[in-house]
């Protein structure tokens, strides 16, 4: 999944692609670069970020739809407004990424039941402006397991299709560092959920904090390219479905190298393995 931000203050790519033929040009060059689908999204989610109104995200958003859906290109609209959502369905995407898990807002989901179109879930605890307190957990990834779990059971209860569901731990939001380090060690927990799951750490900010200068200076947001590819190959490795990502051409040819290589999966070392978890999903191969 390629990261199109179509917004002024997004941490990595805020106010690139404000223009329509800016935004449209990179949407296509992330396709082009091996992207399955292109992540759009007029609301920025970063840290302390203030919320704009729905027209104003909706204005952002479906121009950019509407043109690359045209070109033939697959879109997910990166909304937790149903409004926003029905709107941009209709003009073309076919996915909802909403990073509230269907929290933000309560007809999201009947827009995605009647939309019937797969819907991500994302975990989450609150809205940008409040979520660094909400960074507090005793187990960081069975709590995010259950809370995922939650939303799941709610979507199915308002009848959205199982087959429509993917989660998202949800790196960076309502957690810290070492949570996302923590989720990231143990994806098969969340994994063995049985829904596909979407892995979103591209450029984030403890990718900065791990590579820091001597004077322990976090690294700026566009070098942390390597990084990201040594995540997105670990996740996948892993179980992973997806990758959301900024540099698709960087994460899809180290994913080429991984497939050439007979895709080899991570194991599970045996002592930390659940019962629940099935031998097979975490064999080594070849
Ligand atoms: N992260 C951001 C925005 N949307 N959606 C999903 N499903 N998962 C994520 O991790 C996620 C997301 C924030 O990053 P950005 O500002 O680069 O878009």
């Amino acid at each position: 999944m390629g990261v199109l931000n179509v917004t002024p203050d997004s941490f990595s790519d805020g106010g690139r692609y404000a223009d329509l033929d800016a935004a449209v040009g990179h949407g296509v060059r992330l396709r082009d670069a091996g992207a399955h689908l292109i992540d759009i999204g007029g609301e920025s989610t970063r840290p302390g970020a203030e919320r704009i109104d729905a027209a104003t995200e909706a204005d952002r958003v479906l121009p950019v739809i509407r043109e690359l859906t045209a070109a033939g290109v697959l879109v997910s609209v990166d909304t937790s407004r149903a409004r926003v959502a029905e709107a941009a369905l209709a003009a073309g995407a076919a996915v909802v990424n909403d990073v509230s898990g269907g929290l933000a807002d309560p007809d999201m989901a009947r827009v995605v039941r009647d939309a019937h179109c797969p819907w991500v879930l994302m975990h989450w605890r609150g809205h940008s402006r409040e979520m660094r307190e909400l960074a507090t957990y005793t187990d960081v990834v069975a709590e995010v397991r259950a809370e995922l779990a939650e939303r799941i059971d709610a979507a199915l209860a308002v009848g959205v299709a199982a087959d429509r569901l993917i989660v998202d731990p949800g790196l960076g939001f309502a957690k810290t560092a070492a949570h996302n380090w923590e989720l990231s060690a143990r994806l098969p927990e969340l994994l063995d959920l049985g829904y596909p799951l979407l892995f979103g750490a591209s450029r984030k900010s403890y990718l900065g904090g791990l590579l820091t200068a001597p004077d322990g200076t976090p690294r700026p947001t566009a070098q942390r390219e390597a990084a990201t590819v040594a995540t997105s190959v670990l996740a996948v490795a892993a179980g992973a479905w997806g990758v959301r990502v900024h540099d698709v051409r960087a994460t899809a040819d180290a994913l080429a190298v991984w497939a050439a290589t007979g895709r080899p999966r991570l194991a599970v070392p045996s002592h930390e393995k659940k019962p629940a978890q099935h031998d097979h999903e975490h064999e080594v191969r070849p």
